[in-house]
Protein backbone atom coordinates (compact mmCIF):
# COMPACT_ATOMS: atom_id res chain seq x y z
CA UNK A 1 0.00 0.00 0.00
CA UNK A 2 0.82 3.47 -0.72
CA UNK A 3 -0.16 6.40 1.54
CA UNK A 4 0.82 8.94 -1.09
CA UNK A 5 -2.98 9.53 -2.06
CA UNK A 6 -3.85 9.39 1.36
CA UNK A 7 -7.27 11.57 2.32
CA UNK A 8 -7.79 11.86 -1.59
CA UNK A 9 -11.44 10.29 -2.20
CA UNK A 10 -12.22 8.16 -5.09
CA UNK A 11 -13.70 10.61 -7.91
CA UNK A 12 -17.28 9.57 -8.88
CA UNK A 13 -20.08 11.32 -11.14
CA UNK A 14 -22.23 13.35 -9.18
CA UNK A 15 -23.65 15.30 -12.02
CA UNK A 16 -23.07 18.78 -13.94
CA UNK A 17 -24.64 20.62 -11.09
CA UNK A 18 -22.19 19.19 -8.05
CA UNK A 19 -20.16 21.75 -6.75
CA UNK A 20 -16.73 19.34 -5.57
CA UNK A 21 -13.81 19.61 -7.44
CA UNK A 22 -13.50 15.91 -6.23
CA UNK A 23 -16.18 14.68 -8.80
CA UNK A 24 -17.09 13.80 -12.40
CA UNK A 25 -19.67 16.08 -13.62
CA UNK A 26 -19.79 15.20 -17.37
CA UNK A 27 -18.16 11.35 -16.71
CA UNK A 28 -20.64 8.95 -16.18
CA UNK A 29 -19.20 5.71 -16.70
CA UNK A 30 -22.67 3.53 -16.45
CA UNK A 31 -24.42 6.62 -18.71
CA UNK A 32 -25.36 4.91 -22.12
CA UNK A 33 -24.57 6.54 -25.29
CA UNK A 34 -24.69 5.79 -28.71
CA UNK A 35 -25.90 2.26 -27.82
CA UNK A 36 -22.66 2.00 -25.36
CA UNK A 37 -21.92 2.58 -21.89
CA UNK A 38 -19.69 5.75 -21.74
CA UNK A 39 -16.97 3.67 -20.54
CA UNK A 40 -16.92 1.57 -23.26
CA UNK A 41 -16.84 4.39 -25.57
CA UNK A 42 -13.73 6.77 -24.40
CA UNK A 43 -11.84 3.83 -23.16
CA UNK A 44 -9.60 6.01 -20.61
CA UNK A 45 -5.80 5.00 -20.33
CA UNK A 46 -3.35 6.68 -17.65
CA UNK A 47 0.00 6.84 -18.87
CA UNK A 48 2.51 5.54 -16.66
CA UNK A 49 5.69 7.96 -17.72
CA UNK A 50 4.28 11.17 -17.09
CA UNK A 51 2.24 10.38 -13.34
CA UNK A 52 4.59 8.40 -12.18
CA UNK A 53 7.95 8.33 -13.84
CA UNK A 54 8.38 11.88 -15.25
CA UNK A 55 10.49 14.10 -12.65
CA UNK A 56 9.52 17.86 -13.85
CA UNK A 57 12.82 18.49 -15.61
CA UNK A 58 13.04 21.23 -18.56
CA UNK A 59 15.63 22.00 -21.01
CA UNK A 60 16.34 24.80 -18.20
CA UNK A 61 16.38 22.66 -14.86
CA UNK A 62 15.94 19.54 -13.43
CA UNK A 63 13.05 17.81 -11.15
CA UNK A 64 10.65 19.91 -9.23
CA UNK A 65 8.76 16.82 -8.21
CA UNK A 66 9.41 14.70 -4.81
CA UNK A 67 7.89 11.34 -5.23
CA UNK A 68 9.04 8.72 -2.44
CA UNK A 69 9.33 6.36 -5.35
CA UNK A 70 12.11 8.29 -7.73
CA UNK A 71 15.48 5.98 -7.12
CA UNK A 72 16.68 3.12 -9.35
CA UNK A 73 15.90 -0.09 -7.46
CA UNK A 74 13.07 -2.39 -7.42
CA UNK A 75 11.72 -1.98 -3.88
CA UNK A 76 10.60 2.11 -5.60
CA UNK A 77 9.58 0.23 -8.62
CA UNK A 78 7.06 -1.62 -6.34
CA UNK A 79 6.09 0.96 -4.63
CA UNK A 80 5.79 3.46 -7.96
CA UNK A 81 3.73 0.71 -9.13
CA UNK A 82 1.36 0.46 -5.46
CA UNK A 83 1.20 4.11 -5.92
CA UNK A 84 -0.17 4.62 -9.63
CA UNK A 85 -2.52 1.72 -8.92
CA UNK A 86 -3.56 3.51 -5.80
CA UNK A 87 -4.06 6.20 -8.37
CA UNK A 88 -6.05 4.25 -10.52
CA UNK A 89 -8.53 3.64 -8.03
CA UNK A 90 -9.83 6.71 -7.06
CA UNK A 91 -9.77 7.64 -10.71
CA UNK A 92 -11.90 4.40 -11.69
CA UNK A 93 -10.52 4.66 -15.22
CA UNK A 94 -10.38 1.27 -16.80
CA UNK A 95 -6.53 1.30 -18.74
CA UNK A 96 -3.51 2.42 -18.21
CA UNK A 97 -0.45 2.11 -20.55
CA UNK A 98 3.46 2.17 -20.03
CA UNK A 99 7.08 1.62 -21.17
CA UNK A 100 9.29 -0.64 -19.74
CA UNK A 101 12.15 2.09 -18.68
CA UNK A 102 8.94 3.65 -16.68
CA UNK A 103 8.20 0.51 -14.50
CA UNK A 104 11.43 -1.05 -14.05
CA UNK A 105 15.04 -0.26 -12.48
CA UNK A 106 17.74 0.35 -15.34
CA UNK A 107 20.02 -2.55 -15.26
CA UNK A 108 23.63 -2.96 -16.33
CA UNK A 109 22.51 -5.35 -19.35
CA UNK A 110 19.69 -6.59 -21.52
CA UNK A 111 19.91 -9.23 -18.76
CA UNK A 112 19.07 -7.56 -16.02
CA UNK A 113 16.68 -5.20 -17.51
CA UNK A 114 14.64 -8.31 -18.37
CA UNK A 115 14.35 -9.91 -15.78
CA UNK A 116 13.65 -6.74 -13.51
CA UNK A 117 10.97 -5.99 -16.15
CA UNK A 118 9.16 -9.95 -15.62
CA UNK A 119 9.68 -9.10 -11.61
CA UNK A 120 7.18 -6.31 -12.26
CA UNK A 121 5.09 -7.63 -14.94
CA UNK A 122 4.42 -10.01 -11.99
CA UNK A 123 3.87 -7.26 -9.77
CA UNK A 124 1.37 -5.96 -12.40
CA UNK A 125 -0.64 -8.56 -12.78
CA UNK A 126 -1.45 -9.56 -9.37
CA UNK A 127 -2.97 -5.97 -9.03
CA UNK A 128 -4.64 -6.13 -11.97
CA UNK A 129 -6.37 -9.38 -10.77
CA UNK A 130 -7.06 -7.99 -7.72
CA UNK A 131 -8.76 -4.07 -9.23
CA UNK A 132 -9.67 -5.16 -12.37
CA UNK A 133 -7.53 -2.53 -14.02
CA UNK A 134 -6.46 -3.40 -17.17
CA UNK A 135 -3.44 -2.37 -19.92
CA UNK A 136 -4.40 -0.18 -22.95
CA UNK A 137 -0.69 -0.99 -24.06
CA UNK A 138 2.75 -1.58 -23.34
CA UNK A 139 5.72 0.14 -25.17
CA UNK A 140 9.69 -0.03 -25.13
CA UNK A 141 11.28 3.28 -24.25
CA UNK A 142 13.65 3.37 -27.45
CA UNK A 143 14.57 6.80 -27.06
CA UNK A 144 15.97 7.96 -23.31
CA UNK A 145 18.86 5.74 -23.29
CA UNK A 146 22.50 7.13 -24.31
CA UNK A 147 22.98 3.87 -26.94
CA UNK A 148 19.86 5.08 -28.37
CA UNK A 149 20.76 8.84 -28.95
CA UNK A 150 21.13 7.65 -32.94
CA UNK A 151 18.32 5.86 -33.10
CA UNK A 152 17.36 2.24 -32.53
CA UNK A 153 16.04 0.06 -35.37
CA UNK A 154 17.96 3.03 -37.63
CA UNK A 155 21.42 3.34 -35.63
CA UNK A 156 24.34 2.80 -37.72
CA UNK A 157 25.57 0.24 -35.00
CA UNK A 158 23.89 -3.30 -35.83
CA UNK A 159 24.49 -3.87 -31.72
CA UNK A 160 22.32 -1.23 -30.90
CA UNK A 161 19.46 -2.75 -33.27
CA UNK A 162 20.11 -5.90 -31.82
CA UNK A 163 19.76 -4.18 -28.25
CA UNK A 164 16.27 -2.55 -29.43
CA UNK A 165 14.97 -5.66 -30.91
CA UNK A 166 15.49 -7.74 -27.73
CA UNK A 167 13.81 -5.35 -25.73
CA UNK A 168 11.28 -4.28 -28.14
CA UNK A 169 10.53 -8.76 -27.74
CA UNK A 170 10.52 -8.25 -23.63
CA UNK A 171 8.12 -5.85 -24.29
CA UNK A 172 5.92 -7.93 -25.91
CA UNK A 173 6.14 -10.48 -23.98
CA UNK A 174 5.29 -8.51 -21.21
CA UNK A 175 2.08 -6.68 -22.51
CA UNK A 176 0.88 -10.17 -23.85
CA UNK A 177 1.35 -11.67 -20.28
CA UNK A 178 -0.98 -8.43 -19.13
CA UNK A 179 -3.55 -9.20 -21.92
CA UNK A 180 -2.77 -5.77 -23.24
CA UNK A 181 -4.72 -4.75 -25.69
CA UNK A 182 -2.36 -3.03 -28.07
CA UNK A 183 1.05 -2.84 -28.88
CA UNK A 184 2.82 1.11 -29.38
CA UNK A 185 6.07 1.59 -31.47
CA UNK A 186 6.73 5.41 -31.51
CA UNK A 187 10.16 6.08 -33.47
CA UNK A 188 11.79 9.39 -31.17
CA UNK A 189 14.96 8.36 -32.20
CA UNK A 190 14.12 7.06 -35.54
CA UNK A 191 15.14 10.00 -37.98
CA UNK A 192 18.00 12.00 -38.38
CA UNK A 193 19.92 15.41 -37.32
CA UNK A 194 21.74 15.97 -40.39
CA UNK A 195 21.66 14.39 -43.62
CA UNK A 196 25.79 15.00 -43.81
CA UNK A 197 26.30 11.75 -41.44
CA UNK A 198 22.92 9.87 -42.17
CA UNK A 199 21.85 7.11 -44.56
CA UNK A 200 18.48 7.70 -45.06
CA UNK A 201 17.73 4.68 -47.58
CA UNK A 202 19.32 1.87 -45.37
CA UNK A 203 17.32 3.76 -42.16
CA UNK A 204 14.42 3.33 -43.77
CA UNK A 205 15.23 -0.47 -44.78
CA UNK A 206 16.34 -1.21 -41.23
CA UNK A 207 13.14 0.09 -39.68
CA UNK A 208 10.90 -1.18 -41.82
CA UNK A 209 12.76 -4.73 -41.14
CA UNK A 210 12.52 -4.28 -37.56
CA UNK A 211 8.79 -3.59 -37.54
CA UNK A 212 8.28 -6.72 -40.00
CA UNK A 213 10.32 -8.69 -36.65
CA UNK A 214 8.17 -7.08 -34.35
CA UNK A 215 4.74 -7.95 -35.97
CA UNK A 216 6.16 -11.61 -37.20
CA UNK A 217 6.83 -11.99 -33.36
CA UNK A 218 3.90 -10.93 -31.71
CA UNK A 219 1.68 -13.42 -33.66
CA UNK A 220 4.02 -16.26 -32.95
CA UNK A 221 3.53 -16.26 -29.61
CA UNK A 222 -0.89 -15.13 -30.21
CA UNK A 223 -0.39 -11.39 -29.21
CA UNK A 224 -4.15 -10.88 -30.85
CA UNK A 225 -3.88 -6.72 -29.66
CA UNK A 226 -3.22 -3.90 -32.24
CA UNK A 227 0.27 -2.87 -33.42
CA UNK A 228 0.17 0.61 -33.67
CA UNK A 229 2.76 3.29 -34.85
CA UNK A 230 2.68 7.14 -33.50
CA UNK A 231 3.53 9.77 -35.98
CA UNK A 232 5.23 12.37 -35.02
CA UNK A 233 7.32 15.20 -36.86
CA UNK A 234 10.24 15.97 -34.88
CA UNK A 235 11.20 16.42 -31.21
CA UNK A 236 13.65 15.11 -29.84
CA UNK A 237 14.99 14.27 -33.36
CA UNK A 238 14.84 16.81 -35.71
CA UNK A 239 13.14 14.66 -38.63
CA UNK A 240 11.48 11.37 -37.80
CA UNK A 241 10.75 8.97 -39.79
CA UNK A 242 7.39 8.32 -38.62
CA UNK A 243 6.61 12.33 -39.60
CA UNK A 244 2.82 12.37 -39.55
CA UNK A 245 -0.44 9.66 -40.82
CA UNK A 246 0.39 9.96 -44.32
CA UNK A 247 3.92 9.42 -43.80
CA UNK A 248 3.40 6.45 -42.12
CA UNK A 249 0.93 4.99 -44.55
CA UNK A 250 3.26 5.19 -47.49
CA UNK A 251 6.26 3.29 -45.22
CA UNK A 252 3.56 0.63 -43.97
CA UNK A 253 2.77 -0.31 -47.92
CA UNK A 254 5.97 -0.07 -48.59
CA UNK A 255 6.83 -2.99 -45.95
CA UNK A 256 3.00 -4.61 -46.91
CA UNK A 257 2.18 -3.65 -43.20
CA UNK A 258 -1.05 -1.35 -44.12
CA UNK A 259 -3.09 -4.27 -43.02
CA UNK A 260 -1.52 -5.60 -40.38
CA UNK A 261 -0.24 -1.85 -38.30
CA UNK A 262 -2.71 1.17 -37.22
CA UNK A 263 -1.24 4.28 -35.72
CA UNK A 264 -1.64 5.96 -32.38
CA UNK A 265 -2.72 9.52 -32.96
CA UNK A 266 -1.22 11.54 -30.45
CA UNK A 267 -3.06 15.40 -30.39
CA UNK A 268 0.05 17.35 -29.79
CA UNK A 269 2.10 15.24 -32.61
CA UNK A 270 -0.76 16.22 -34.93
CA UNK A 271 -0.02 20.03 -34.22
CA UNK A 272 3.71 19.75 -34.30
CA UNK A 273 3.31 18.25 -37.96
CA UNK A 274 0.68 21.60 -39.10
CA UNK A 275 -2.21 19.22 -38.89
CA UNK A 276 -4.97 19.09 -36.88
CA UNK A 277 -5.82 15.99 -34.20
CA UNK A 278 -9.00 15.43 -36.37
CA UNK A 279 -6.98 15.91 -39.91
CA UNK A 280 -4.73 13.22 -38.55
CA UNK A 281 -7.92 10.67 -36.94
CA UNK A 282 -9.95 11.55 -40.49
CA UNK A 283 -7.27 10.42 -42.42
CA UNK A 284 -6.35 7.35 -40.65
CA UNK A 285 -9.43 6.30 -40.72
CA UNK A 286 -10.05 6.86 -44.47
CA UNK A 287 -6.87 4.94 -45.04
CA UNK A 288 -8.22 2.12 -42.91
CA UNK A 289 -5.74 2.25 -40.07
CA UNK A 290 -7.22 4.05 -37.26
CA UNK A 291 -6.10 2.50 -33.92
CA UNK A 292 -6.42 4.77 -31.05
CA UNK A 293 -5.11 8.33 -29.29
CA UNK A 294 -2.84 9.46 -27.09
CA UNK A 295 -5.23 13.03 -25.86
CA UNK A 296 -3.09 15.97 -24.75
CA UNK A 297 -2.94 19.44 -26.13
CA UNK A 298 0.00 21.39 -27.06
CA UNK A 299 0.94 25.36 -26.74
CA UNK A 300 0.04 27.03 -29.56
CA UNK A 301 2.86 29.54 -29.17
CA UNK A 302 5.67 27.72 -27.94
CA UNK A 303 6.18 25.15 -30.98
CA UNK A 304 7.21 22.24 -28.20
CA UNK A 305 5.68 18.68 -27.66
CA UNK A 306 4.32 20.37 -24.47
CA UNK A 307 2.01 17.34 -23.68
CA UNK A 308 -0.65 19.50 -21.49
CA UNK A 309 -3.99 17.82 -20.15
CA UNK A 310 -7.32 18.49 -22.38
CA UNK A 311 -8.70 21.28 -21.02
CA UNK A 312 -11.10 22.31 -24.17
CA UNK A 313 -14.17 20.89 -24.98
CA UNK A 314 -14.97 21.88 -29.11
CA UNK A 315 -11.45 20.71 -29.33
CA UNK A 316 -12.20 16.85 -28.21
CA UNK A 317 -15.47 16.98 -29.21
CA UNK A 318 -14.26 17.38 -32.99
CA UNK A 319 -11.56 14.67 -32.36
CA UNK A 320 -14.19 12.33 -31.21
CA UNK A 321 -16.73 13.14 -33.68
CA UNK A 322 -14.17 11.84 -36.21
CA UNK A 323 -13.42 8.66 -34.24
CA UNK A 324 -17.46 8.14 -34.21
CA UNK A 325 -17.41 8.19 -37.87
CA UNK A 326 -14.75 5.58 -38.13
CA UNK A 327 -17.01 3.49 -35.80
CA UNK A 328 -15.85 4.25 -32.28
CA UNK A 329 -12.88 2.18 -30.88
CA UNK A 330 -12.14 -1.20 -30.70
CA UNK A 331 -9.07 -2.18 -29.18
CA UNK A 332 -7.83 1.49 -29.43
CA UNK A 333 -8.85 3.80 -26.67
CA UNK A 334 -8.08 7.44 -24.75
CA UNK A 335 -4.59 7.56 -23.40
CA UNK A 336 -3.70 10.75 -21.72
CA UNK A 337 -0.53 11.27 -22.70
CA UNK A 338 -0.28 14.73 -20.43
CA UNK A 339 1.61 15.45 -18.04
CA UNK A 340 1.37 18.13 -14.71
CA UNK A 341 3.32 21.81 -15.20
CA UNK A 342 5.88 21.35 -13.28
CA UNK A 343 5.11 23.72 -10.50
CA UNK A 344 2.19 21.71 -9.69
CA UNK A 345 3.69 19.21 -7.01
CA UNK A 346 0.95 18.44 -4.81
CA UNK A 347 -0.90 14.71 -5.15
CA UNK A 348 -4.22 16.32 -5.93
CA UNK A 349 -3.11 18.31 -8.85
CA UNK A 350 -2.10 14.59 -10.33
CA UNK A 351 -5.54 13.01 -9.55
CA UNK A 352 -7.59 16.39 -10.63
CA UNK A 353 -5.43 16.62 -13.32
CA UNK A 354 -6.80 13.69 -14.88
CA UNK A 355 -10.06 13.99 -13.73
CA UNK A 356 -10.68 17.17 -15.28
CA UNK A 357 -9.22 15.75 -18.31
CA UNK A 358 -11.65 12.95 -18.37
CA UNK A 359 -14.71 15.34 -17.89
CA UNK A 360 -13.68 17.30 -21.04
CA UNK A 361 -13.39 14.25 -22.98
CA UNK A 362 -17.18 13.01 -21.64
CA UNK A 363 -18.29 16.55 -22.60
CA UNK A 364 -16.51 16.34 -25.82
CA UNK A 365 -17.85 13.01 -27.08
CA UNK A 366 -21.48 13.28 -25.52
CA UNK A 367 -21.24 16.81 -27.73
CA UNK A 368 -19.84 14.72 -30.68
CA UNK A 369 -22.91 11.72 -30.44
CA UNK A 370 -25.09 14.79 -30.77
CA UNK A 371 -23.84 16.13 -33.62
CA UNK A 372 -23.64 12.42 -35.04
CA UNK A 373 -27.17 11.34 -34.17
CA UNK A 374 -28.78 14.39 -34.97
CA UNK A 375 -27.42 13.61 -38.84
CA UNK A 376 -27.76 17.26 -40.16
CA UNK A 377 -23.70 17.80 -40.59
CA UNK A 378 -23.66 14.56 -42.66
CA UNK A 379 -26.57 15.28 -44.35
CA UNK A 380 -24.93 18.98 -45.28
CA UNK A 381 -21.75 16.78 -46.38
CA UNK A 382 -23.82 14.47 -48.43
CA UNK A 383 -25.89 17.00 -50.12
CA UNK A 384 -22.55 18.56 -51.40
CA UNK A 385 -21.44 15.95 -52.85
CA UNK A 386 -24.90 14.50 -54.58
CA UNK A 387 -23.82 15.57 -57.82
CA UNK A 388 -21.64 12.19 -57.87
CA UNK A 389 -24.72 9.93 -56.99
CA UNK A 390 -25.24 10.49 -61.10
CA UNK A 391 -24.52 7.73 -63.61
CA UNK A 392 -22.93 10.17 -65.84
CA UNK A 393 -20.84 11.45 -62.82
CA UNK A 394 -19.77 7.65 -62.05
CA UNK A 395 -19.00 6.71 -65.41
CA UNK A 396 -17.09 9.83 -66.16
CA UNK A 397 -14.25 7.97 -63.24
CA UNK A 398 -14.29 4.58 -64.79
CA UNK A 399 -13.79 6.55 -68.43
CA UNK A 400 -11.01 8.49 -69.82
CA UNK A 401 -10.44 11.76 -70.84
CA UNK A 402 -11.22 11.59 -74.43
CA UNK A 403 -15.02 10.56 -73.23
CA UNK A 404 -14.90 13.29 -70.76
CA UNK A 405 -14.12 16.00 -73.15
CA UNK A 406 -16.57 14.81 -75.83
CA UNK A 407 -19.34 14.58 -72.86
CA UNK A 408 -18.33 18.35 -71.96
CA UNK A 409 -18.59 19.60 -74.93
CA UNK A 410 -21.73 17.83 -76.12
CA UNK A 411 -23.52 18.67 -73.00
CA UNK A 412 -21.66 22.40 -72.76
CA UNK A 413 -20.91 21.78 -69.62
CA UNK A 414 -20.61 25.00 -67.66
CA UNK A 415 -20.29 24.27 -63.84
CA UNK A 416 -21.60 27.01 -61.27
CA UNK A 417 -19.48 27.30 -58.34
CA UNK A 418 -21.91 26.62 -54.89
CA UNK A 419 -21.39 28.08 -51.39
CA UNK A 420 -19.16 25.61 -48.77
CA UNK A 421 -20.92 27.08 -46.50
CA UNK A 422 -18.24 27.08 -43.77
CA UNK A 423 -19.38 29.49 -40.97
CA UNK A 424 -23.31 27.97 -41.44
CA UNK A 425 -21.52 24.55 -40.52
CA UNK A 426 -19.94 26.24 -37.99
CA UNK A 427 -22.77 27.78 -36.54
CA UNK A 428 -24.51 23.99 -36.45
CA UNK A 429 -21.39 22.48 -34.72
CA UNK A 430 -21.68 25.13 -31.59
CA UNK A 431 -25.49 24.50 -30.53
CA UNK A 432 -24.28 20.70 -29.85
CA UNK A 433 -21.55 21.83 -27.30
C1 LIG B 1 6.38 11.35 -27.20
C2 LIG B 1 5.27 10.45 -26.97
C3 LIG B 1 5.65 9.13 -26.38
C4 LIG B 1 4.78 8.01 -26.82
C5 LIG B 1 5.20 6.76 -26.14
C6 LIG B 1 4.47 5.57 -26.58
C7 LIG B 1 6.84 9.28 -24.32
O1 LIG B 1 6.03 12.58 -27.68
O2 LIG B 1 4.14 10.77 -27.21
O3 LIG B 1 5.61 9.25 -24.98
O4 LIG B 1 3.43 8.25 -26.60
O5 LIG B 1 6.56 6.53 -26.36
O6 LIG B 1 4.66 5.25 -27.88
MG1 LIG C 1 2.24 9.90 -27.18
Amino acid sequence: MSDFFKDIPEIRFAGPDSDSEFAYRHYDPDETVLGKRLEDQLRFAVAYWHSFAWEGGDPFGGATFERPWFGNGMAQAKLKADTAFEMFRILGQPYFCFHDADVRPEGESFAENTRALREITDHFQKKMEETGTRLLWGTANLFSHRRYMAGAATNPDPDVYAFAAATVKSCIDATHQLGGENYVLWGGREGYETLLNTDMGRERQQAGRFLCQAVEYARKIGFEGTILIEPKPQEPTKHQYDYDVATVYGFLKDFGLEREVKVNIEQGHAILAGHSFEHEIALARELGIFGSIDMNRNDYQSGWDTDQFPSSVPEVALAYYEILKAGGFTTGGTNFDAKLRRQSLDPEDLILAHAGAMDVCAAGFKAAARMWEDGRLEAAREARYAGWDTPQAKAMLDGDLEAIAARVEAEGIAPAPRSGRQERLENLVNRYL
